[in-house]
């Protein structure tokens, strides 16, 4: 398999995120994709490879909305040139438009941006986080390139993570959103049914929202339930996707405590959907935070049980790239990573 992995990663690195009032040290850290990358070293699973220059413009704008990515471009500058003194700090959103409010309107004021772009206060961004982010989506269409030049499968080994990013959003540690973009690239490809599969613990709302209305790409996810879990406002059972696309995404929420059985069987039922669908191709958000170790989630799925996740998926028999998304037990997330990459391949 082709692993590509983002050389820039680091380049974000957020000190903390808003907490119950408090500011509180960052959970999704530089250390979690090396301790990934140091366990590929030890249990190689293919070349690892590093992208040579940040996507065209055109191939993020299948996804993101052009003033989005204008935003994200300026935001560190914009930031900067509000008081020289923010350049030690990271921007964190703080205000924004709820139900009624307009946005339509950009706003002049740069928190007033930041809240327009984004849905939460735990997302921070600083000098690095559009090179980084933007490095990120050249791994995932570099892997979605190599799926369409006949890997069977590539992993786009990068952070920050993309599911939670919207068309025009960001939020929950993500900026740009790797599977979907992955997913458009093989459509674009000439692959005409596409499925994103969602097995990070928290509901891939910005995967959902970009794709809602489309029949041609088929979004299914499985995670805490959202009258619980984060991220709170999206991932209920009874959003079937709208318009063209009724009938082409479908939510299995669990309550927190899943254990593994459970978590299992509600997979096979993920795979049966993607299964009848037809797709021809696969993208797996393959979020490590379903680990019972995990510091901010709430299922119970042990190291061992990731190889078979990865044998469940493979299954499918389906040409598939893979994105890493969260996963927040540092320690352990190199082994449940490699541990699902072992399963894909066996
Ligand atoms: C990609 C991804 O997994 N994003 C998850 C974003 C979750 N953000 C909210 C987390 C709430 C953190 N709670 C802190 C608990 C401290 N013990
Ligand atoms: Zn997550």
């Amino acid at each position: 398999m082709k692993i590509f992995h983002n050389p820039l990663h680091a380049q974000h690195a957020g000190r903390q995120e808003m907490y119950r009032g408090r500011l509180v040290p960052c959970h999704e850290v530089p250390d979690r994709l090396d301790h990934v990358l140091n366990e590929l070293q030890r249990r190689p699973m293919g070349d690892l490879l590093t992208p040579n220059a940040a996507p065209e413009r055109s191939r993020l704008e299948r996804v993101h909305s052009a003033r989005y990515l204008d935003f994200l471009a300026s935001a560190w500058d914009q930031w900067v040139a509000v008081d020289p003194a923010n350049a030690a700090l990271d921007a964190l959103p703080s205000v924004w438009p709820v139900r009624g409010f307009r946005a339509d309107v950009e706003p002049e004021n740069f928190a007033a941006r930041m809240g327009l772009y984004s849905f939460d206060a735990g997302t921070p961004l600083m000098a690095g986080t559009w090179a980084a982010a933007q490095m990120g989506a050249a791994c995932a269409l570099a892997a979605a390139d190599a799926v369409l030049a006949g890997e069977r499968r590539a992993f786009a080994l990068t952070r920050p993570p993309g599911h939670h990013a919207g068309p025009d959003f960001f939020g929950g540690y993500c900026f740009l959103n790797n599977a979907a973009l992955a997913a458009q690239a093989l459509r674009d490809g000439g692959i005409e049914r596409v499925a994103v599969l969602d097995v990070d613990y928290h509901h891939g709302n910005g995967t959902q929202s970009i794709f809602y209305e489309r029949a041609d790409v088929l979004t299914v996810s499985i995670h805490g339930d959202p009258r619980t879990e984060y991220p709170f406002f999206l991932g209920h059972a009874d959003e079937r996707g709208a318009d063209d696309g009724a009938g082409f995404n479908l939510n299995l929420p669990l309550p927190r405590g899943t254990n593994w059985p459970t978590w299992r069987a509600t997979l096979q039922r993920a795979l049966d959907a993607v299964r009848g669908f037809g797709a021809q191709a696969l993208v797996l958000a393959a979020g490590l935070d379903t680990f019972e170790g995990d510091p901010i989630s709430g299922f119970h799925l042990r190291s061992g049980d990731y190889q078979q996740v990865g044998a469940d998926i493979a299954a499918l028999g389906l040409p598939t790239v893979v994105t890493f998304e969260g996963g927040y037990a540092v320690a352990e997330v190199g082994v449940n990573a490699v541990n699902l990459l072992q399963g894909l391949v066996a």
